[in-house]
């Protein structure tokens, strides 16, 4: 029998920052205070963010996930997920008299909006993003056309533009920041009066959770990342991670971790997607306790103090005035 335990002194190393964002966070708030104010049942359109262990923990309290509105009865009230709708389905969500709560992260928004001046402009608008993921069609859905989606730098030589002078581009929020810097280099160079976003739409939560992987997986030998299969956002920590030459992996509950995986390490890097909770993260350094690693070290990063408010109708009623 090979020995699967870690090193006798393995360490575990904890990356800052990692786990919940500031739009996640909220997203999970409003769910639990519209269940609070107004009982279950709370229909939540898509998983509320992309973490089993969060939707399990809702539903048990009362909300039921739908995957689209004509799930939902008449009246009933309907949450928005952290990802964004199109327009068509605030529109159906109207025409169904459905009391709206709109969780969709206002980075997320922010890129809505930039997408519907970019339009009324008169620009065709290149998106950045992963083809079938629901904030990539939520964005898209801000316009009616005009829209085309890349995924990678071989999809931006295929483009089709019919005005090159009136083009701009926009992206998903939990882009590999490195990939899309390639996508964007790639755009630019075929297409130089390409307008693009003042500030980049990749949020601060994406960007800071790849950064602390980057400074991690150069004193760790695997990386474990906690996270659900469906999160863009920890997919991409998982991917940076082998980029930088550590072997990683993701899992979204402890019994997943498997000893061969860390078998003989002396150093163990452990992170969280923006929708995995801390409670989870925890859990997987028990389950590295039980295998044998023995001390845990947070690492040294950013402090983050980002936090969005609550909807108008979810406020404290003192406050909500
Ligand atoms: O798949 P993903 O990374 O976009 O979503 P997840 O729910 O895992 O994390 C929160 C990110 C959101 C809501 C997109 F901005
Ligand atoms: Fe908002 Fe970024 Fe979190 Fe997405 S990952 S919910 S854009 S803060």
């Amino acid at each position: 029998m090979p020995d699967l335990t870690p090193a006798p002194d393995a360490e575990i190393l904890m990356a800052q920052p990692r786990g919940f964002c500031a739009g996640v966070d909220r997203a999970i708030e409003i769910v639990e205070r519209a269940l609070e104010r107004f009982g279950a049942p709370i229909y939540v359109r898509h998983e509320i963010v992309h973490n089993a262990y969060v939707v399990a923990d809702l539903r048990r309290k009362g909300a039921v996930f739908v995957g689209e509105l004509d799930e939902v009865p008449a009246g009933a009230t309907v949450i928005f997920s952290a990802h964004g709708v199109s327009r068509e389905v605030r529109e159906d969500a109207a025409r169904r008299g459905l009391h709206v709560f709109d969780a969709t992260c206002p980075l997320v928004t922010k890129v809505h909006v930039e997408v519907s001046k970019l339009r009324a402009q008169g620009c065709e608008i290149v998106m950045i993003g992963h083809r079938g993921h629901p904030e990539v069609e939520g964005t898209m859905g801000q316009a009616n056309g005009g829209m085309v989606l890349v995924e990678s730098v071989g999809d931006v030589e295929t483009l089709q533009i019919a005005d090159p002078s009136r083009l701009a581009y926009v992206t998903q929020t939990t882009l590999s920041v490195d990939e899309t810097r390639e996508i964007v280099a790639a755009l630019k160079a075929r297409f130089p009066e390409i307008r693009e976003p003042k500030k980049q739409d990749i949020c601060y939560a994406t960007q800071n959770r790849q950064d602390a992987v980057k400074f991690m997986a150069p004193q760790v030998e695997v990386v474990i990342v906690v996270g659900s299969p469906n999160s863009s956002n920890s997919n991409r920590l998982r991917e940076l991670a082998e980029r930088l030459g550590v072997p990683a992996y993701m899992v979204d509950a402890p019994e997943q971790v498997r000893p061969e995986w860390v078998a003989g390490k002396r150093r163990i890097g452990l992170t969280a997607g923006a929708s995995a909770p801390e409670a989870l993260a925890q859990s997987i350094v028990e389950r590295l306790r039980e295998l044998g690693a023995r001390q845990v070290r947070p690492l040294d990063g950013i402090e983050e103090n980002m936090a969005f408010p609550l909807p108008r109708g979810l406020l404290p009623t003192s406050a909500a005035a």
